[in-house]
């Protein structure tokens, strides 16, 4: 096979580039290991910012969002007795918006089938050739056991945290850091109406809570557990239990219902940044260069500012033969990862408990400053709501 662009991976990182490639006339061939039905029932993010908002509705992207996603102005934080909501829309001008990956990956589905592009699911030994040249290319096993081969001009590696792209980069060039949390967390899903209007990230004892939701009828909650943790520890009712004590069920008249749980897994928690994220003709997007803890809901958001600022640097590559912004791509792409590294660590760490004592008082002052101070809330809502794309 031969095209201009072989994208590795097709989750949101992957068919979005391929969609903003195709809006500039440029081909791309999509290879990914899992079958689509299954990429389609991940259950992963849930929140988009409003600069990811505004990128898909100009590419046409938006309908569904505005139709079926939830437009909100702010999110709730709160520490035993005390809730505390911020309006982003006050304090920085900008929303969020609750719509969860798997719908985002379903419109993207959507627009590559209608356009006919090239995806080929189902895949195994993906290797990256020849980065160095200006022919790289892309082999696999198709799903039928056959060797294929992609030739191509550019390859782009957005195959998550567990791809093959991000180890093509020689170790002598590349450089990482990480951090792993000595926490994870317990999500699941729940067939009843959100307790709240806005998301609670609640402060606890016990542990870190979040109440988030899907739509007006299903809801999401995680809560803060030990590494290792096994999921079947956790029956309804602990489950329940838990997140009743951590978002303060019964506190000033607030209540939390609970209803039947149809998804649940552990989550382990991780930052992870790996640069430069351009190596010869292999450039990295989304979770293949970076991993985020998901407390600042960024992971997806990331993934998506990548893409719309690799997508231009391409076209003006492959169609003009520039190359300024190909050339920029990396150092432009990090300077906005390492702030949502940063946003995510800062508010990972303000929100989960440890042993230390010491730290559960810094936590709460911190809780404290944030909820009363304009600069102190602005800054976090600043960060949440996103900055632009190309920042
Ligand atoms: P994805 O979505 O992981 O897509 C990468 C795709 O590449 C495929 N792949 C390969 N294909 C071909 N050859 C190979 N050798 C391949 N190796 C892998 C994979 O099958 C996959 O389909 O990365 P992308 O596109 O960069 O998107 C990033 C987001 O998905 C990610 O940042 C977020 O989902 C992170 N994340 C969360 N972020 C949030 O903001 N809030 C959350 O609640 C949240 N929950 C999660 C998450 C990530 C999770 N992972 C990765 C384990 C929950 C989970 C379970
Ligand atoms: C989610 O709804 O899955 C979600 C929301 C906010 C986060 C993380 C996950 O910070």
């Amino acid at each position: 096979m031969r095209t201009e662009v072989a994208i590795i991976g097709a989750g949101p990182a992957g068919l979005l580039l391929a969609h903003l490639l195709a809006q500039d006339g440029v081909e791309s061939i999509v290879v990914e290991t899992r079958t689509q039905e299954y990429v389609a029932a991940r259950i992963r993010a849930g929140i988009l910012e409003h600069s990811s908002v505004e990128l898909l509705r100009s590419v046409g992207l938006g309908a569904n969002i505005d139709a079926h996603g939830d437009e909100h102005r702010g999110i709730y934080l709160q520490w035993p007795h005390e809730r505390h909501h911020l309006d982003f829309v006050d304090l920085v001008g900008r929303s969020v918006w609750v719509y969860g990956q798997t719908q985002v990956q379903a419109d993207l589905v959507a627009a590559s089938e209608a356009a006919g592009r090239h995806v080929v699911y189902g895949v195994s030994d993906t290797a990256v050739h020849d980065l160095d040249t200006d022919r790289p290319s892309v082999t696999f096993t198709d799903a039928d056991g056959v060797q294929q081969r992609i030739e191509a001009e550019v390859v782009v590696g957005c195959d998550g945290s567990f791809g093959v792209s991000r180890s093509a980069v020689p170790e002598t060039v590349r450089e990482t850091w990480e951090r792993v949390y000595p926490y994870s967390w317990l999500g699941i899903l729940a067939d009843v109406p959100p307790s709240t209007d806005e998301l609670i990230y609640a402060w606890h004892p016990d542990g870190f809570a979040l109440h988030s939701m899907r739509s007006d009828t299903v809801s999401r909650f995680y809560l803060q557990v030990p590494n290792g943790t096994d999921v079947t520890e956790w029956s309804d009712d602990r489950i329940w239990d838990g997140l009743a004590t951590r978002l303060g069920h019964d506190q000033d008249g607030w209540q939390l219902t609970p209803g039947p749980i149809t998804d649940r897994s552990v989550l382990p928690m991780r930052s992870f940044v790996q640069q430069p994220m351009r190596h010869g003709r292999l450039f990295l997007a989304g979770d293949a260069g970076h991993i985020v803890p998901p407390t600042g809901a960024k992971g997806l958001n990331l993934a998506i500012a990548d893409v719309a600022l690799l997508a231009p640097a391409l076209s003006a590559l492959l169609r003009k033969r520039e190359s300024g912004l190909a050339d920029a791509y990396s150092d432009t792409a990090l300077r906005r990862v390492w702030r949502c590294e940063h946003f995510s660590w800062w508010m990972t760490s303000m929100l989960h408990t440890s042993d230390d004592p010491f730290d559960a008082q810094l936590q709460l002052s911190q809780l404290r400053w944030v909820t009363s101070s304009s600069a102190g809330a602005s800054g976090l809502a600043e960060n949440y709501a996103g900055l632009a794309i190309g920042f």
